[in-house]
């Protein structure tokens, strides 16, 4: 336990949420706590079989081959360090709806069905045709979570988002022209500051965020594995490097978030 203004603060206080009381709340704390443990592994460090398929600057990412009922459902897993953005202010942009436009290149549509709480909400969006393939349709919960540092007490916190699947009966899937595409989604990022020697107040120089997202897309019914796999190598990429560019945008001339 650590001490502040004298008073003793548990080492791993309990997430609270407002949105405790609701129907979903056990399964997104459930599935919160198991995709922020996996999204901390290092890819040497989560079993064997990670393949790079994508490299530029810091970024780095990987997948898993991997196939359900002959559909591909390969899990990647992606890591990325970018200077001067927080993990406060990235996980804000990618879970803020009135954002979504602005970064989201696969998305048609999309649509608030529920605010469960501040910090989570629930979302139909209807993403690009990709031809040959049916269109495709995303029903999910998304929660934004603030976690301790337990590595560095004095750094900043860590964020995450996890955005998971879920079913609502006034929406059901695949009775219109979209197919639902099921998804697993977690972005963790890690703050670090490099104070300046001089005492200076710290700037955006100072910081640089590590991110890790990882995701896995079940496409929910047909679609060609060449296609698919091509796809995501092309769309991968250029969702991290357009929503990073996005934030440091976003962000370059109001104060830092921490
Ligand atoms: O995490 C991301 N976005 C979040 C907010 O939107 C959220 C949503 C994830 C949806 C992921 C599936 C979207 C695929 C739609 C179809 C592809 C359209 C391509 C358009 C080309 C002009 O968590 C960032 C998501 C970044 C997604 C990268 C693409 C992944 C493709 C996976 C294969 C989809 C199967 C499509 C079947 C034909």
């Amino acid at each position: 336990e650590r001490l502040k203004a004298g008073k003793a603060i548990p080492d791993t206080p309990p997430p609270t949420s407002p949105a405790g009381q609701h129907r979903l709340w056990p399964e997104i704390d459930t599935l919160v706590k198991q995709q922020v443990s996996m999204a901390r592994l290092g890819v040497g460090e989560c079993g064997a079989g990670w393949q790079l398929f994508a490299e530029d600057g810091e970024m780095r990412m990987y997948r898993r081959e991997e196939e359900v009922d002959g559909m591909v459902v390969d899990p990647l897993k992606a890591v990325h360090t970018v200077k001067g953005i927080t993990g406060h202010e990235l996980c804000h942009y990618f879970f803020k709806p009135e954002y979504r436009y602005d970064w989201e290149t696969t998305l048609e549509n999309m649509q608030v069905l529920e605010t469960i709480s501040d910090d989570t909400l629930l979302f139909f969006q209807t993403h690009k045709r990709i031809w040959p393939a049916s269109q495709r349709d995303t029903l999910f919960w998304s929660h934004m979570r603030r976690l301790p540092n337990d590595q560095d007490r004095d750094g900043p916190d860590i964020w995450a988002v996890v955005n998971n699947s879920t079913d609502l009966a006034s929406y059901p899937p695949n009775t219109g022209k979209c197919v639902r595409i099921f998804l697993t989604v977690c972005l963790l990022c890690q703050t670090r500051i490099d104070p300046p020697k001089d005492g200076a107040p710290i700037s955006r120089d100072n910081i640089t965020c590590k991110i890790t997202y990882c995701s896995v897309v079940n496409p929910g019914g047909w679609a060609p594995a060449s296609v698919l796999r091509a796809v995501y190598k092309r769309e991968y990429p250029k969702f991290l490097k357009r929503f990073t560019a996005f934030v440091t945008n976003k962000t370059k001339d109001k104060p830092i978030m921490f």
